[in-house]
């Protein structure tokens, strides 16, 4: 509020200016960043607030917007409902999480001719906050999974060029790894090794679950199991175990395609137990390949099978957006 005050200008009438804008937040996918660690300590973001409006009928200055920059494949959600916000999935963009607020209105707009001298004013409103939960999520078109050792990586450093830890002892792999697999000249898909899954690990046993989340957007997963360590009857256990723990952590990774990896086949003497395995797959309706990531047998054989399907849906995908 503010009234003109001038000499020989007596009784000048109102000239508050309005407030300035907040400033608002936004969140922007980049391709210059592959992870979150450059805001991982960051724990607050905030706009700038706007500048009260002034005498001579100023405005004040809005304030600036902040844009926080992630990695594709970021996915943010209220913390509160856990609704999702933005799924920055295939490529960049800029959303609006948080409006700045209204800057407020100055005395300037409510003369009348009944109201010479108005003292009344609009204030701006409040900025709002709001705790969000940002998530990176790999975007793999296939995820390999399995208990420890079952050979994953070594079948992913078959498979692509990635350089995955292999050993002999369980939990080699701590973290995904993610690697690009050439089909031929115009098509590749990237295939997610995930840590070894044991019993429990929707309660923490192991490496725990935590990882899963990186397969919940592949399209097709690869069920590795080591048939040369496994009588027929625990590798199908080995199998049910594992499916559970994918369903206690999201029902709707069970519901994706998959097919049946059974390594380490150039190390089987008992070919009857093996084809007792096979026999049970092939019963559930599951394609199955026997592969030695050693010999690399039946690798390639599996590889142009899954690229077939992912190439499919692919089209499908786009045929959905044309039909749209
Ligand atoms: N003989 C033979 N050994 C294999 C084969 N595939 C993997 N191995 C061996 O099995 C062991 C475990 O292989 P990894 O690829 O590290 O297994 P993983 O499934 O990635 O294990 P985690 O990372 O612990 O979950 C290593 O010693 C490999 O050399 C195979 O086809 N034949
Ligand atoms: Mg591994």
């Amino acid at each position: 509020m503010s009234f003109r005050r001038e000499k020989y200008v007596p009784k000048g009438g109102p000239d508050g200016g309005d407030g300035g804008k907040g400033g608002s937040v936004y969140v922007e996918s980049s391709r210059h960043y592959q992870t979150l660690g450059h805001i991982k300590n960051l724990k607050k973001f905030r706009a700038h607030n706007g500048q009260a409006g002034s005498g001579q009928k100023k405005k004040g200055a809005d304030g600036s917007d902040i844009i926080l920059q992630v990695p594709l494949g970021t996915v943010i959600s209220d913390e509160e409902t856990g609704e999702i916000i933005h799924d920055f999935v295939s490529r960049t963009e800029r959303v609006l999480v948080l409006e700045g607020g209204r800057g407020g209105l100055g005395n300037v707009h409510f003369k009348s001719s009944t109201n010479q001298a108005p003292r009344k004013t609009i204030s701006g409103t409040e900025g709002q906050e709001q705790r969000i939960r940002l998530e990176l999520k790999l975007l793999a078109d296939v995820g390999l999974v399995g208990l420890p050792n079952a050979g994953k990586s070594s079948i992913l450093s078959k498979i692509s060029r990635a350089k995955p830890k292999i050993a002999d002892y369980p939990f080699t792999t701590l973290t995904p790894q993610l690697g690009l697999v050439v089909l031929d000249d115009f098509h590749s898909i990237t295939v997610a090794d995930i840590p070894g899954l044991i019993e429990g690990a929707h309660e923490g046993t192991g490496l725990g679950d935590r990882f899963l989340r990186h397969i919940e957007r592949t399209r097709f997963l690869i069920h590795v199991i080591d048939a040369a360590n496994h009588k027929a009857q625990d590798a199908i256990e080995v199998y049910t175990m594992i499916r559970e723990e994918l369903r206690q952590f999201n029902e709707e990774l069970i519901k994706k395609p998959e097919i049946i990896a059974l390594n380490k086949t150039d190390i089987i003497d008992d070919k009857h137990e093996l084809d007792t395995i096979e026999k049970y797959f092939k019963d559930k309706g599951l394609k199955v390949f026997k592969v030695s990531a050693l010999t690399d047998d039946m690798l390639d054989k599996m590889i142009q099978y899954v690229g077939s399907q992912i190439i499919k849906s692919r089209e499908n995908l786009y045929g959905d957006i044309l039909e749209v």
